[in-house]
């Protein structure tokens, strides 16, 4: 199997994008400011952990969104030229419940939509990883209604527990994000993933993912 087929078959690719040290430093020491008070031009909900499309304001953030080789890549991949639409910059872990990205924004036909995860920095299990549930991807789109629940994002957590549910099910195994400074993770629309506890909570982790139609 080469690394494309892979990528169907598990849900998601590591890349090495060779980013720079610099274009990386540069990144974080311009998305600071967003992370302590100030919102981003034109950016949408953000907080001291999350902010987003700061690529409106840090030409770094777009530079990581328009990566030749995350760009080429997700071209061979999806076989059509990808579209860059959200970037989120974390500072440190997650700890987000496990769950679709199908689930809050969505393509037609089923199935376009993916997101790349950049390791901004050395990433251990310490600093809460992305988790991600290999396979889980060839699970049909999960939605509030196959959970029973009425289309509300009032019902977000029982949503969450209905994916807890599902991953026991099936009996996934969890994959953890180790990577080093300037590695991707590329995962589809629909693989099932979260962001683990982070245990040492002084230590940052940070991150971008872009999200791409
Ligand atoms: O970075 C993480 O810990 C999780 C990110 C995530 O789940 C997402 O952006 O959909």
């Amino acid at each position: 199997m080469d690394q494309y087929e892979q990528f169907w078959h598990d849900g998601f690719m590591v890349l090495d994008t060779g980013l720079s040290e610099k274009t990386i430093d540069h990144l974080i020491k311009n998305v600071k400011p967003f992370w302590q008070d100030k919102k981003p031009h034109g950016s949408g909900y953000h907080d001291s952990n999350r902010v987003q499309d700061a690529w409106y304001s840090v030409p770094e953030v777009k530079q990581v969104a328009t990566h030749p080789l995350i760009v080429d890549t997700l071209r061979k991949l999806y076989g059509r030229t990808p579209l860059p639409f959200q970037t989120l910059n974390f500072k440190k872990g997650t700890g987000q419940r496990p769950h679709a990205d199908s689930i809050h924004f969505n393509s037609e036909p089923f199935g376009l939509m993916c997101g790349v995860w950049v390791a901004l920095e050395d990433v251990s299990v310490d600093q809460g990883p992305l988790v991600y549930y290999p396979g889980s991807q060839q699970l049909g789109e999960i939605n509030f209604e196959d959970a029973q629940l009425d289309a509300d994002y009032k019902y977000y957590p029982q949503y969450e527990d209905y994916i807890e549910s599902v991953i026991k099910l099936h009996n996934y195994t969890p994959q953890y994000g180790i990577v080093k400074k300037g590695q991707a993770i590329i995962w589809s629309a629909n693989i099932l993933h979260g962001g683990a506890p982070q245990i040492k909570s002084e230590l940052t982790r940070y991150s971008q993912v872009t999200h791409y139609l």
